[in-house]
């Protein structure tokens, strides 16, 4: 089948919302993730950040030795959340169908809609220019016969980028010579077994496909087509129950040895993860509890349940899981929750608002207030703040600090 595939993909995506919503930080290297002299990595930086060498995943030990006069900031996921909102709808309206792939890139199916390649290149540069204009953010766009070729095609003049790629035959004109990294599914460890046999570009790979094809069996079959520009995958429309699961986690600044304060920090979790869940209208049948200790060991344990609707059901799981477990300090506790449906989704109400002779909401007024007691802090009037990832992080902290931990 013949298809045109818009790839979009929002420039330095969380850098960019910030210097948008704060002029004064325009032209200066902005480093969104964790601060310097938290623990914790680099989740993206402007492009100015970039000219030092700071890259997204990065330590930010490091990108702070790399650009000591960076502004750094910890980001403000429910405000990308709701950019991202606010792009899917001006998406939407160009594509039959999309797929989204994060917060801030999606690909567009427009085969029908533009019909052929040259309306496709005008709709790529309308969206580019109505997200200027309406959002005030930058994105590149490319537009292609296949994804792959439309994601390649947007990374191609990235920041502000516009390119085609039309046929399978520029695809593989534009990457001949490059690594063979540039080939989708083809990641760190392909490319060592790959390098082994001296096998770096995809020239190579095309000149070796038979090679290539017994040594990597399925995934090398895909990639020597890929490596001819084929790839017949459609755009496919992402279904949130097609998520595996739904969790939050939290990372300690120090080490936690009081097994206390980590049942107190499994609820605040599980609010979030049922916040998280009642909003994109899924409940899960079973709950995963995360830790990683000290040396770096990370453990999970998981458990079936019931129904894991509700934060207290979630919690009780997790707390019974957190029970039996090994007691060693911890770096990082979560919760999550999986086996994922969205039956009766039109049914639940968002958590906080359900009604109040439910049992469970009932329990966790209870939990909460012991909590707030505990801890000196009002839990139960500040339950929506908690679903941001730095309220919680601090709140967390606050609890670490004043448990003695
Ligand atoms: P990307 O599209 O990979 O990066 P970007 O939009 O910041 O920059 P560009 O596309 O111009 O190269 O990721 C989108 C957002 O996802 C990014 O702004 C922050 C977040 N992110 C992380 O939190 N951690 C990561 O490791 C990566 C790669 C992205
Ligand atoms: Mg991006």
């Amino acid at each position: 089948m013949e298809q045109i595939i818009l790839h979009v993909d929002m420039d330095a995506f969380y850098a960019s919302v910030e210097i948008r919503d704060d002029p004064s930080l325009r032209g200066k290297p902005l480093i969104i993730g964790a601060m310097p002299g938290e623990r914790g990595v680099v989740a993206t930086c402007s492009y100015e950040a970039r000219k030092f060498g700071v890259r997204s995943a990065m330590n930010v030990q490091e990108a702070y030795r790399l650009c000591p006069n960076g502004v750094f900031m910890h980001p403000n996921m429910e405000k990308y959340r709701a950019v991202s909102g606010q792009l899917h709808r001006i998406w939407r309206e160009y594509a039959s169908a999309l797929e989204a792939v994060a917060f801030d890139e999606a690909y567009l199916d427009v085969t029908e809609k533009a019909g052929d390649l040259d309306r496709a290149a005008a709709m790529g540069r309308e969206i580019k220019e109505r997200i200027r204009r309406e959002l005030g953010l930058s994105c590149s766009v490319g537009v292609a016969y296949s994804k792959t070729a439309a994601k390649t095609a947007s990374e191609e003049k990235k920041p502000d980028g516009f390119f085609v790629i039309p046929t399978p035959e520029a695809f593989v004109n534009l990457i001949l010579d490059r690594d063979v990294r540039v080939l989708y599914t083809v990641g760190e460890m392909t490319a060592e077994k790959l390098y082994a046999l001296g096998i770096r570009t995809v020239r190579d790979l095309r000149e070796r496909a038979s090679e290539v094809e017994g040594l990597l069996g399925k995934q090398g079959t895909w990639i020597t087509r890929l490596a001819r520009g084929i790839d017949d995958r459609p755009v496919t429309p992402y279904r949130p129950e097609d998520a595996k699961s739904i969790g939050r986690e939290v990372t300690f600044q120090k080490d936690v040895e009081d097994f206390g304060l980590l049942k107190d920090v499994l609820l605040l979790l599980a609010l979030c993860v049922e916040h998280r869940a009642d909003s994109v209208g899924l409940r899960g049948k079973g709950v995963t509890l995360k830790l990683t200790y000290g040396d770096r060991k990370g453990i999970t344990r998981s458990q079936l349940v019931e129904d894991a609707d509700s934060a207290v059901a979630i919690y009780r799981t997790a707390a019974a899981l957190l029970d039996r477990v090994e007691r060693r300090p911890v770096r990082l506790v979560g919760v999550s929750i999986y086996h994922l449906s969205g039956e009766e989704m039109q049914l639940s109400l968002p958590g906080y608002f359900r009604d109040g002779t439910d049992g469970d909401a009932e329990e966790r007024d209870r939990y909460l207030e012991a909590l707030g007691e505990k801890y000196g802090l009002d839990f139960a009037g500040h339950v929506e703040q908690l679903y941001g990832a730095e309220t919680l992080h601090r709140t967390v902290e606050y609890m670490r600090k004043h448990s003695g931990g």
